[in-house]
């Protein structure tokens, strides 16, 4: 029955062209696949090399720090305080950035108290007012009370537990400081850079850029470095009256790092007197960062470190790891 062969031989036809088309179909599919696969394999290798780069920027430079000859001293004019960067032939790149944690004023401060001339909440008070704000006194109590180790006070279980999103404050020093947009009346604005009318500008200082949060329990403050701190962080810890004595401080840096407190006091006999306890000539704690980048994917590090008075070894405290 030919009729039906020849219709057979059609559908055979036919199949076959859609096995075909399947198959070819297929086929484009798998390699477009496997293309994918090896782009995703591609990009996290890629990853995971900017991430080791990434650390071993950020453990070179902390291997720096741990190389300092004089612990007694630290100044911006030291190795450790210049960024490292570095560009490979392949187009990988990295830099790396240790800072003293005495350069900042440290929010944990807070937590503490101690018996220096200046206590930790005069001192954000008056480094809050030169950042321009102006009613400072409830964030500064509230922040006292959140990260103080006890319950008592107006800002403490109580007070959060009302409200939208009732939750309870820690009690402990703060581990980021994006910790304090929990705390009553802070909010980001606090944090946004403000235009400095000129650079004699009493009320332009720059807060995010002025402070930190070192995570670390503390027994004490941890003190302003004279050597290290910028003028809005200066102004802070002097109190506002004392502008010419931060100028002069600026000043004397510049031809000499202090090496001692009795050589500001001798510069400046009354300022030397109002920050007794909270400064100091040497940093015990260091914040490192480090970036490692090909193209446009980049991989960081954010690590705190402190370093022993006096073998200089390096204990880490904190290691966040972020890429984009
Ligand atoms: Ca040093
Ligand atoms: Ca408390």
């Amino acid at each position: 029955m030919p009729r039906r062969v020849a219709a057979r031989s059609g559908m055979a036809l036919i199949l076959t062209l859609a096995a075909i088309v399947l198959a070819a179909g297929l086929a484009l599919f798998l390699q477009a696949r496997a293309v994918a696969l090896s782009r995703a394999e591609q990009s996290e290798l890629l990853r995971d090399r900017l991430r080791l780069a990434a650390a071993e920027a950020a453990r070179e430079a902390l291997w720096t720090l741990a190389s300092d000859e004089d612990l007694q001293v630290d100044h911006l004019g030291e190795d450790w305080a210049s960024p490292r960067e570095t560009a490979g032939e392949d187009g990988l790149s990295t830099w790396a950035l240790v800072e003293d944690a005495g350069r900042f004023f440290n929010w944990n401060n807070l937590s503490v108290s101690n018996r220096a001339t200046r206590a930790p909440r005069d001192i954000l008070l008056d480094l809050m007012t030169f950042c321009g704000d102006f009613t400072p006194v409830v964030r500064v109590d509230a922040l006292e009370d959140f990260v103080d180790a006890d319950g008592e006070g107006s800002y403490e279980a109580d007070f959060y537990r009302i409200g939208e999103t009732p939750f309870q404050p820690p009690n402990r020093g703060l581990w980021a400081p994006a910790e304090l947009l929990r705390v009553h009346a802070f909010s980001a604005d606090l944090f946004r850079p403000r235009p400095r009318s000129g650079p004699d500008d009493l009320f332009g200082g720059d807060l995010a850029a002025s402070t930190v949060a070192v995570p670390m329990a503390l027994e004490a403050p941890i003190p302003v470095n004279v050597n290290t701190a910028g003028r809005d962080v200066l102004m802070g810890v002097t109190g506002l009256q004392q502008e010419a004595a931060v100028r002069a401080v600026l000043a004397l840096r510049q031809v000499q790092p202090f090496e001692s407190l009795a050589m500001m006091f001798m510069a400046s006999p009354e300022l030397a007197a109002a920050l007794e306890g909270s400064v100091g000539t040497a940093s015990s704690c260091f914040r490192v960062r480090a970036r490692a980048a090909m193209g446009d994917v980049h991989r960081s590090v954010l690590a705190w470190v402190e370093r022993d008075a006096k073998s200089g070894d390096i204990r880490i405290l904190q290691w966040v790891e972020e890429g984009g």
